[in-house]
């Protein structure tokens, strides 16, 4: 399919027992036989070796060994972009697979673009686009569930539903145009009374498929809570119990934080980015008027709030400004220092817009578990119908499906209306189009450029 062969370092850059470089195209075998010495006497050439084959032997580059490897053998079409492949195992190390890499190039391969491989794959077939980027997925998968989630999207869990409903729009779309050809015949009655309800299942069937885009994106990109409350609240305390590790410095000393801080914590198995933030109060200096800017354009992307409360100390005009700024967001009133004695009482219209965790105590960690508890609770809504519990679309499918859904409702409305069959079946394509880039049916190269570009080299 493609007549050149692409070579890259898989493994991260860095320090490590192996790094492994990858080669596939049809030169593959050839490279490989140009760079690659066997060691040992039943050893074979790697253009002469069978298919899934391992081979230990060193890597030569003008006279010169430059290490000694693990060389696979992996021939065309059983392989991951369905082409000659070879994979290297080296030893780990910056220069090590540099130098490897740098001999395969100069043996005849180009260096590859970042997610060229799974590219090949998607063209070559072996797998489909929303497979393609389930592998990004997996890649960057932060917590088991996301993992699961992405591994299902794999094994084509997304793909079969997305597969089924263009198969149901087109066989609606064949029907239409079948009248189209014989305008004579009218669609009778009780036929368009059928494919009125079939567009309405489809319709439904999206419905529920964009229902899972909130949690794919949880999943995906994870949630981002900001942890805010008065100066001595115990605001850093928190972030370090949530994180499970001390993080952030915690001191009697009112405007200790003075930087805004980011960590990814997993709690209940979604990815929370806990964004630890300076007081809101006036700055006293420069740094901290900064530190203040900071925290107000960290807070503005939070979709989560935790208002931390002293529970030692009584509702202030100040805990009521918080409360107020934050009013239109997700939020979770969190009130800390159980262990002292209480003087907090909060006022009725605070209780009633958010839920309140009691018996918080950062210094102990009592309540903590019950705080993961009720931000998992808020933030999935955990309303997915159970066929679709594996399936949970990304932003760019949830953008074709309210394409899909909207060109749905018009095929609906022009049919139920009695329009021209041909403008009729015009949306119904555009309908049918609009699915099919889920999984890659119908693609642009600039669609694949901006998947494909977000991916690592070597992938
Ligand atoms: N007694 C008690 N003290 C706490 C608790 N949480 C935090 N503190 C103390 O309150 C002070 C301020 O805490 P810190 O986390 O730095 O507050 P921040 O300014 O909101 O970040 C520190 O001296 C903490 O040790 C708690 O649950 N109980
Ligand atoms: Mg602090």
């Amino acid at each position: 399919m493609f007549d050149d062969t692409i070579a890259a370092i898989a493994t991260p850059l860095g320090e490590g027992g192996l790094a492994v470089v990858r080669v596939s195209g049809p030169q593959s075998l050839e490279v490989a036989d140009k760079i690659f010495q066997p060691v040992g006497e039943k050893s074979v050439k790697p253009s002469g070796a069978p298919t899934h084959t391992i081979h230990f032997g060193k890597i030569v580059r003008d006279g010169k060994k430059i290490d000694e490897v693990l060389l696979a053998v992996l021939r065309a079409p059983r392989t991951f972009t369905r082409e000659d492949t070879i994979e290297i195992s080296c030893h780990g190390g910056i220069l090590p697979a540099k130098l490897v890499l740098d001999s395969i190039l100069q043996a005849g391969a180009r260096l590859a673009e970042p997610g060229e491989f799974t590219r090949r794959a998607f063209l070559s077939g072996r797998i489909d686009l929303a497979q393609a980027e389930a592998v990004a997925d997996l890649i960057h998968s932060r917590t088991e569930l996301a993992l699961v989630a992405a591994n299902e999207q794999l094994a084509g869990k997304l793909s079969q539903r997305i597969n089924q409903l263009r198969d149901d729009l087109m066989k609606i779309l064949a029907h239409i145009e079948a009248h189209i050809d014989f305008p004579d015949e009218d669609i009778s009655p009780d036929t368009k009374e059928k494919l009125l309800q079939r567009l309405e299942d489809g319709i439904s069937f999206m419905d529920e498929l964009l229902r899972t885009a909130n949690e794919g994106q949880i999943l995906r990109r994870g949630i981002r809570a900001a942890i805010v409350g008065r100066p001595n609240a115990g605001k850093s305390s928190l972030l370090n119990q949530l994180l499970g590790h001390d993080r952030a410095i915690v001191s009697p000393i009112a405007g200790t934080t003075r930087d805004t801080i980011e960590e990814t914590a997993n709690i209940r198995g979604l990815p929370v980015v806990f964004i630890d933030t300076a007081g809101l109060r006036e700055g006293r200096d420069e740094i901290e008027v900064e530190g203040i800017r900071r925290s107000r354009e960290s807070l503005a992307k939070a979709e989560l709030i935790l208002h931390i409360l002293d529970s030692s100390k009584p509702f202030t005009p100040d805990d009521e400004k918080y409360f107020a700024e934050f009013a239109g967001k997700k939020s979770i009133l969190v009130c800390n220092k159980s262990d002292q004695s209480r003087k907090l009482i909060l006022p009725q219209e605070v209780t009633a817009r958010c839920p309140v965790i009691t018996d918080i105590s950062c210094l102990s960690g009592q309540g903590i578990e019950a705080l993961k508890d009720a931000i998992k609770n808020l933030v999935w809504a955990g309303k997915i119908e159970s066929g679709m519990l594996h399936v949970m679309i990304n932003s760019r499918h949830q953008e074709a499906l309210g394409r899909a859904r909207e060109a749905t409702l018009r095929t609906l409305d022009a049919l139920r209306a009695q329009a021209t069959l041909e403008l009729v079946a015009l949306d119904l394509r555009i309908g049918v189009n609009a699915v099919g880039e889920i999984v890659g049916k119908t693609t642009t190269e600039d669609l694949l450029d901006s998947i494909f570009s977000q991916f690592c080299i070597g992938k």
